[in-house]
């Protein structure tokens, strides 16, 4: 299978990150994980996409605050599906959020919402599952009891009233 690469800008990010790598490895998806700055480490960040795809990469995820362009900077630098995630260290988040979604065209950044790194990871395995089969299995499994869950809560939530 191939990898997700979880990249954050600074181990501040750590805290939502984290969120990412426990749904990964709910799926059983490998992955590596790394600190490295668009603008702190930018040759360590560019080294790292360039050689993603030969490394057995198949989707990054990017997670970073404030001005954050380590998303972009790594979609920049290959052709893999980029995942951004904006981090709330600031401005709620808006100021991440649109530093990572507002992409020229042709080098896309896919955005989840402000700290949503579990989407993150869920759309990392998703892209992954296209084409294995067992992968997607598991997802199906995961919306199904996602889905028990709130039918569940449904069949009480008058009790609690
Ligand atoms: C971004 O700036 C990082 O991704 C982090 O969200 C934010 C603040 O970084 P620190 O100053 O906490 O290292 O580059």
């Amino acid at each position: 299978m191939k990898k997700v690469g979880i990249i954050m800008g600074s181990t501040s990010d750590l805290p939502i990150v984290r969120k990412a790598a426990e749904v990964l490895k709910d799926f059983g998806v490998p992955f590596e994980a790394h600190v490295y700055s668009a603008h702190r480490t930018p040759g360590e960040a560019k080294e790292f996409a360039a050689s993603a795809r030969d490394k057995g990469f198949g989707v990054i995820i990017a997670a970073a605050g404030m001005a954050a362009h380590l998303a972009g900077a790594l979609a920049a630098g290959t052709t893999l599906p980029v995942i951004g995630i904006p981090i709330s260290s600031s401005m709620n988040g808006l100021d991440a959020l649109l530093s990572t979604v507002q992409m020229p065209s042709g080098i896309p950044v896919a955005t989840v919402a402000v700290d949503g790194a579990k989407n993150a990871a869920f759309l990392a395995v998703q892209i992954l599952a296209v084409e294995d089969a067992a992968l997607a299995e598991k997802l199906a499994a995961q919306r199904a009891k996602n889905a028990a869950d709130i039918l569940e809560k449904d069949r009480t939530i008058m009790d609690n009233l």
